[in-house]
């Protein structure tokens, strides 16, 4: 349960926004409509406030990061066609389709020889051709490789394809992919959860009740997991309430959720941004600030919201430093499935920008390993903001 919060009442411009933050005040639980409230008020700085004031509660002004590297090993997926918001995936004969080899794996991650990659983050398609005797392959190598590297791989999508493409359970699946060098899951493929929305943006993916199923089987077993919401594209404000709570639901349960990763929904070069004729706009800062700071206050179990600069910019996920975030994603080395729906952002942040970029907030960097532990701070002056 929440803790009570420091929160003066008087900062806030929106009068439908003092109750939720008496509760917040009080350590109360907000329930889901409190949770609409807080997207329907236009007084973004009171919902911040607040979000920042429940942050600064748990982790002062420590904000973490860890150096991690994106693989994608496959880009052929069976539901290439019906998941109308993905501009990565392609069918196995189609232009632009690869499946790489094991040696074509370790080429990608001999980046992480430099030592300082701590992470590796694999997900990619539904392949046929990829199915477990393929990921414990590449596992197997990449730690015998690289043992310093977590491998955060899968998400409970491609858990569940390699289930019934192998005919065993999640749980045997992942019984398995741990031997073989898996440590925790990453939180793609939730999308939104609600059926209405999942029929039209991904009528053939696997259900929500089932991605919290894969989840729950992780955290059965001792595997940490994170978890996403994709928004920002049709679905309500109730509808992300829907999802929020399903979220805290098993947190609650489980307590194995390590993060919280709000996606903001890129509409270039995906059916689904033609379809809505959207393309060419990305979600406003306005949104991409409201669903961190929600995240933080509706999900009063999670330790961690990670803002995913890739996606919003480097810009929002700075201030969102003072919008309930405590995690920035990494220095990642080459992300591929944002960059191929729109996503204008660089592919990889160096050290120096990350610490810059966190310092000119007038935080405090600390890297982090993959369980939040942490692995180094940075001290030295906070540069002044011009300076920073
Ligand atoms: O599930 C696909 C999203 C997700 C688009 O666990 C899109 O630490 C926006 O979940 N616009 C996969 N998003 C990535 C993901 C993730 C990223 C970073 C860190 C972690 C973590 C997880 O990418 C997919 C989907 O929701 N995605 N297409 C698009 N057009
Ligand atoms: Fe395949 Fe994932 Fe893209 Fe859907 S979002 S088509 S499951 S790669």
């Amino acid at each position: 349960m929440p803790s009570p919060v420091a929160f003066d009442v008087d900062r806030l411009r929106d009068p439908a926004l003092r109750p939720i933050a008496e509760k917040v005040r009080a350590g109360e639980r907000l329930t889901r409509e409190d949770g609409v409230a807080l997207f329907r008020s236009h007084d973004l700085f009171g919902v911040g406030a607040m979000a920042d004031a429940v942050n600064r509660a748990r982790h002062g002004d420590v904000v973490t990061f860890a150096s991690n590297q994106h693989i994608n090993p496959t880009n052929v997926c069976v539901l290439r066609k019906t998941c109308a918001f993905c501009g990565y995936a392609r069918l196995p004969k189609e232009d632009g389709a690869y499946r790489y080899t094991l040696d074509q794996v370790l080429a990608e991650a001999a980046h992480a020889a430099d030592g300082l990659t701590r992470e590796f983050h694999i997900v990619g398609g539904l392949d046929m051709q990829a199915g477990l005797a393929y990921y414990d392959a590449m596992f197997r190598a990449l730690k015998a490789n690289f043992p310093h590297v977590h491998i955060k791989a899968l998400t409970a999508v491609e858990i569940a394809h390699i289930a019934r493409i192998e005919k065993m359970s999640w749980s045997e699946v992942l019984v398995a992919l741990r031997e073989a060098g898996l440590d925790t899951l990453p939180g793609g493929g939730a999308e939104t959860f609600s059926a209405a929305v999942r029929e039209q943006i991904a009528g053939k993916k696997l259900g929500g009740a089932d991605y919290i199923g894969v989840h729950r089987a992780a955290h059965q077993l001792g595997i940490r997991s994170n978890c996403t919401m994709l928004y920002g594209h049709v679905e309500s404000f109730e509808e992300r309430l829907e999802h929020l709570q399903m979220l805290r639901d098993l947190q609650d349960e489980t307590g194995g959720f390590l993060a919280y990763i709000p996606l903001a929904y890129h509409p270039d070069d995906n059916e689904l941004g033609k379809r809505l004729g959207r393309q060419g706009t990305s979600t406003t800062g306005f949104d991409d600030l409201k669903n961190l700071a929600v995240g933080r206050l509706f999900l009063d179990n999670f330790a961690h919201v990670k803002s995913h600069w890739i996606m919003v910019g480097q810009a929002v996920s700075q201030v969102a430093l003072h919008f309930g975030v405590n995690d920035l994603e990494g220095t990642v080395v080459r992300e591929k499935i944002y960059h191929a729906v729109g996503a204008r952002t660089s592919q990889s942040m160096s050290l120096d920008d990350l610490l810059r970029l966190i310092r000119g907030a007038g935080k405090l960097p600390a890297e982090r390993d993959s369980f939040y532990r942490t692995l180094r701070t940075f001290d030295g002056p906070t540069p002044a903001v011009a300076a920073a």
